[in-house]
């Protein structure tokens, strides 16, 4: 598609994004974000992805885990946990999918969440409930309100009922459909993630690395992508920052030694908020 990509390379193409905050500003002001994942054994995503909303600079950021409130996160304090059934979601950016499992009560979370939810972050298994069906699928696409979906390749040939090769071998294309059939901002991760909305523009992120080849990056991209959503307004503006801030923070820790080997989505928090600033 040589007529409508760009390629994410460049800190400069992301400058007019985030305006500096008004003096008189407040945490009204940055948006509320409503993290809903967390099943059993999986608690760690939901959180990831909180604490990722408050290093991108979210006003004020709950979390509702199926595997049931904690009483508070003891290393971020700031981050406020609602029971389930408890969650108000009119006027809060939701980011729904992280560890949250495909149960019942999960799928019922996701269609409140499509339509109630003033914008919305679709991730990991929230993405797997709506691979297997088409009443979520009629849903989100007849929403109107601001939307990104961040499927993995695996997620992705989920979604389009294909094979994971299958995605991988025609990404562009691959994220062209996704943007078309779900009426939302598409990030088709993996190296080269691509960034594609429903008109069909596209633009390809080139920061990033093998560091980020473990469990909760993802998560972290989410709450990352949701609180960006939430400061910006716009789908396409907050995906490709997520996406390209995402993979920079990864990029300048393992110039400074912090990997490929070992490094861990909680590190990328401070890096990101850095980069965030520096924007
Ligand atoms: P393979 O191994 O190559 O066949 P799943 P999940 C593929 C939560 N988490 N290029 C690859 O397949 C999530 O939020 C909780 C090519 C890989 O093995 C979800 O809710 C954590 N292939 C839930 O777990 C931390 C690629 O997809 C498979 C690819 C399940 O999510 C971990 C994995 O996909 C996790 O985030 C690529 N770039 N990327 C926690 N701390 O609580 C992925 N694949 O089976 O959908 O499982 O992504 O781990
Ligand atoms: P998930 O599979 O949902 O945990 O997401 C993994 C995150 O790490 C996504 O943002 C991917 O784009 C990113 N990622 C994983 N592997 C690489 C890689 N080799 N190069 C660049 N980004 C990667
Ligand atoms: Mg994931």
């Amino acid at each position: 598609f040589p007529e409508c990509h760009s390629y994410l390379n460049q800190r400069t193409s992301l400058f007019p994004l985030l305006k500096p905050r008004k003096q008189n500003s407040h945490k009204g002001s940055f948006g509320d974000i409503v993290v809903l994942g967390g099943a059993k054994g999986m608690a760690g995503a939901a959180i990831l992805a909180a604490r990722a909303a408050q290093f991108a600079g979210a006003g004020r950021i709950y979390c509702s885990m199926l595997a049931g409130a904690p009483a508070y996160d003891s290393l971020h304090p700031e981050i406020m946990f609602r029971k389930v059934g408890e969650i108000s979601l009119p006027g809060t950016t939701v980011v729904i999918g992280p560890g949250l499992g495909t149960s019942n009560l999960a799928h019922a979370l996701l269609s409140k969440a499509i339509l109630t939810a003033q914008a919305l972050v679709i991730d990991a298994d929230a993405l797997n409930l709506i691979a297997v069906d088409s009443k979520l699928r009629v849903l989100l696409h007849n929403r109107n309100t601001p939307c990104i979906i961040t499927p993995h390749p695996l997620e992705a040939a989920r979604l389009l009922n294909q094979s994971a090769a299958d995605i991988q071998n025609n990404r562009l294309l691959a994220a062209r459909e996704l943007a078309r059939q779900f009426n939302a901002v598409a990030i088709l991760k993996g190296s080269g993630s691509i960034i594609c909305d429903p008109d069909g523009k596209l633009f390809i992120n080139t920061t990033g690395n093998p560091a980020l080849a473990s469990g909760g990056t993802g998560d972290v991209l989410a709450g990352v992508a949701g609180a960006l959503l939430a400061q910006l307004g716009n789908s396409m503006d907050a995906a490709r920052m997520a996406a390209w801030v995402h993979g920079h923070a990864a990029d300048e820790l393992v110039m400074r030694g912090l990997g490929p080997i070992g490094l861990s989505a909680s590190e990328l928090l401070p890096e990101i908020r850095l980069h965030i600033n520096k924007l």
